[in-house]
Formats: structure tokens, C-alpha cells, sequence
């Protein structure tokens, strides 16, 4: 089987959750079309890098990310830095000749995100963004139910991510509150996995309308920070948020269908509700991330006794991923969606294709977030064709 040398930036957060991924495939999945090889780690602190290499599995570190992408001996970059790095080091990457997985959102602008695509595309590589929610099993027979017509006419798609991990003032100003490198807030970071999940379920938007708020204008400035946590400097320093804690917007669908979405960072309470509901002329499917072995499904045409909402438990073999797991009714977590990312970059590699969500996937979300913040910006309905 063909093995494909990874080179991964980024130890953090989604760092370790790639690394996982990486780890689990050959138990997990056996037959993808090629076999990961844990080659090479990077990032900017030696002995953090060092560490988490032994930590996670991989074979060898770096501090430098171009001495990563220059190296012959590695197939594929994978981009976990913050979003201020993912064009650079993507456009790199692709010149090299190496595949690309990136992070999301795939970059801090739209205008960036189209250079990245046409770099990936101009060196003939395999391009993936990192949705990684698409991969849940229960997403997945949501999108099937309604790919196969089983909720008949779409009308409605209403999404929203919550979360509390900022709502208290005092938590010091990480990287995701800052503009220059995050490209927004509760917008980019939360938002745009729900972009993408509508693209994913219901398809193309034509037009948005938002509004925003940064609730903490001022937070103190941080000591050290990993992943969501953080310590305040004991100077008591204050410095500004420059991002949204909460975007809320109105989208039309191409196929007709109205959709609403909510990103917040500022509900208590809510640790990482990411939840969708979709409304079709046959029926109903509600998904709750906090519960993400479970679709809510409702049918139109079940006989009057026994309407209402249905609890499907996405975990047998006829659901997508959950075979190569455990028996039916084991559930699997967080962790397993990026399993199965890497699952379809390995097989899209071995296979000759693009990889879905691919940077186009990433391009497109990103029109919707800039579509967005303009309407905000302007007090007026924007066109996604005139991104
Ligand atoms: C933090 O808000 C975060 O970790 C995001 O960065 C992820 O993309 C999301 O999946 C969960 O929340």
C-alpha cells in the first residue's frame, strides 16, 4: 500500500486532534488507499515541539515550517498554525509539490483563501480544509435523508454554535480575539463550520444579511495560552478585542430554502452547542453536536398515533465511518471526526481526486463570511455573486 510521509505544523489544540487521527487510521481503517507516515512535527517552541512529538508519535521535530516544506521526504503538509500563517505556508506547500490539509477557516480573507486555491490547483495537489463536523455519522445520514429526497422540499435550515468559554471579562485576550491573526471571532471560528454544514446539507447561499457584537471591548493580556485556556500577565495590562464575540445572519438558499445561524461565544452554559435543524415539506432532522451519536428525525407520513420525533442512534453498520468502530450502540466522540478527515484525505490521495471538503469548499465559505461582515458593515442584503 502506498504511504504518504505527513509534516505537520501546529501542536496545539487541533494539533493533537490530527495527531490522534493520524494514530487511529491504520487501526481503525486498515484499507484507506494509502497508509500515514508520522514523519515530522513542527513548531516554534524546541522543547514544546520535542515533547509533543514524543507525546504524540512522530518520528522527528523542527522549530522552522520551511524547513518542513522543503524537505523531499514528506508528502503531505498539514496546517494547524493560527489562521495567520495557513496562506503562507499553504502556497509554500503547494509550490513544493506537497498535498494540503489546512485548518479552518481556511484563511483571513477571502481574496487570501482564493490564492491558496489557485496555488493548490496551478501544482496539481490535493487540497483538503478541515471541517471537520461534516464527518459526523449523524451529519451524515442528515445529508443523506435529504440528498435522497426523503425530507422533500427544503424550507428551512436553522443553525447555531454556542459557546461560554470568554463570557468572563476578565479571561485574558488569546489569539481568537485578535483580528490579525484569527481574521474574526465567534464569526470564522464557529460560524463558519456552520456555513459549511449548510453548503454540506442544503447547498449554495445567494444572498445575507448579519449583525455583530463584540460584548468585551477590553481584555487583559495574556501570560501563556493553549488551545481554549489561558493566564493573565500579572501587570494587569488591558489590551483591545479587534473580533466579533457574537455574528448572527439571515441567508437565502439557491434551492429556495431561508436560513438563519447564530455564532456566539457568550452562552453560558453552552460549552460547544453546535446544532442545526432542517425543515423539509416531508419531514424534520434536528442535530445537537453535545449529542453527536444522535439524529432527531420526524416524518411526515408516519401514521397519526405515532408522529413526533424519533431518535436515531447513528452508530450501525448503515450508518457512514461507524462500522470500522465498535458494535452498534458504542458511541464514538469528538476526536473520531477528525479520524474520519483523514480517512477521505488518505483515500482522495490513493485515488487520485480531490479530497471533500476540498479548498473550493473552503473558498466558498469564506465568500459567505466576508458577504456577511460587508452587510454588517453596509446595513444591506449582499449577493454571494458579487464576492
Ligand atoms: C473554539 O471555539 C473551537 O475549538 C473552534 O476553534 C473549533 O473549530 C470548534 O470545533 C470548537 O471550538
Amino acid at each position: 500500500m502506498k504511504q504518504l510521509n505527513v509534516g505537520m505544523i501546529g501542536y496545539k489544540f487541533m494539533g493533537k486532534a490530527h495527531s490522534q487521527a493520524y494514530r487511529d487510521v491504520p487501526m481503525f481503517f486498515p484499507d484507506t488507499a494509502a497508509k500515514p507516515v508520522m514523519k515530522l512535527i513542527c513548531g516554534r517552541d524546541k522543547a514544546g515541539v520535542e515533547q509533543a512529538a514524543g507525546q504524540f508519535g512522530w518520528a522527528e521535530s523542527v522549530t522552522d515550517w520551511r524547513e518542513l516544506v522543503a524537505r523531499d521526504d514528506i508528502d503531505i503538509v498539514d496546517i494547524n498554525a493560527p489562521s495567520d500563517a495557513h496562506k503562507e505556508i499553504a502556497i509554500a506547500a503547494a509550490k513544493a509539490g506537497k498535498h494540503i490539509f489546512c485548518e479552518k477557516p481556511l484563511a483571513l480573507t477571502l481574496a487570501d483563501s482564493r490564492e491558496m486555491l489557485a496555488a493548490a490547483e496551478a501544482a496539481g495537489v490535493k487540497h483538503m480544509v478541515g471541517f471537520n463536523y461534516r464527518f459526523a455519522p449523524a451529519v451524515r445520514l442528515a445529508h443523506k435523508l435529504v440528498s435522497e429526497g426523503r425530507l422533500g422540499r427544503i424550507y428551512h435550515f436553522r443553525a447555531w454554535f454556542l459557546q461560554d468559554w470568554i463570557v468572563d471579562p476578565e479571561f485574558p485576550l488569546v489569539w481568537r480575539l485578535d483580528k490579525s491573526i484569527a481574521g474574526s471571532g465567534s464569526h470564522g471560528d464557529l460560524g463558519a463550520h456552520l456555513i459549511d454544514l449548510a453548503h454540506y446539507l442544503i447547498g449554495d447561499m445567494t444572498e445575507v444579511i448579519g449583525m455583530n457584537e463584540t460584548f468585551i471591548k477590553e481584555r487583559p493580556k495574556p501570560a501563556s495560552m493553549t488551545g481554549l485556556s489561558a493566564k493573565g500577565g500579572s501587570g494587569g495590562e488591558k489590551g483591545p478585542v479587534t473580533v466579533d464575540d457574537a455574528t448572527l445572519f439571515m441567508a437565502r438558499f439557491a434551492g429556495g430554502a431561508l436560513g438563519s445561524f447564530e455564532a456566539t461565544r457568550f452562552a453560558p452554559g453552552h460549552r460547544c452547542t453546535n446544532s442545526f435543524e432542517i425543515n423539509g415539506s416531508k419531514g424534520s432532522v434536528k442535530f445537537d453536536f453535545e449529542r453527536m451519536n444522535e439524529l432527531q428525525v420526524y416524518f411526515t407520513d408516519d401514521a397519526d398515533d405515532v408522529q413526533g420525533f424519533r431518535r436515531v442512534l447513528a452508530t450501525d453498520p448503515a450508518h457512514d465511518y461507524v462500522g470500522a468502530w465498535w458494535p452498534p450502540g458504542h458511541t464514538i466522540g469528538y476526536g473520531q471526526t477528525f479520524t474520519h478527515e483523514v480517512v477521505e484525505l488518505l483515500n482522495a490521495i490513493g485515488e487520485d481526486r480531490q479530497p471533500v471538503p476540498s479548498f473550493v469548499d473552503g473558498v466558498k465559505c469564506q465568500a459567505v463570511l466576508e458577504a456577511v461582515d460587508r452587510s454588517i458593515e453596509e446595513r444591506r442584503w449582499v449577493s454571494i455573486g458579487d464576492m
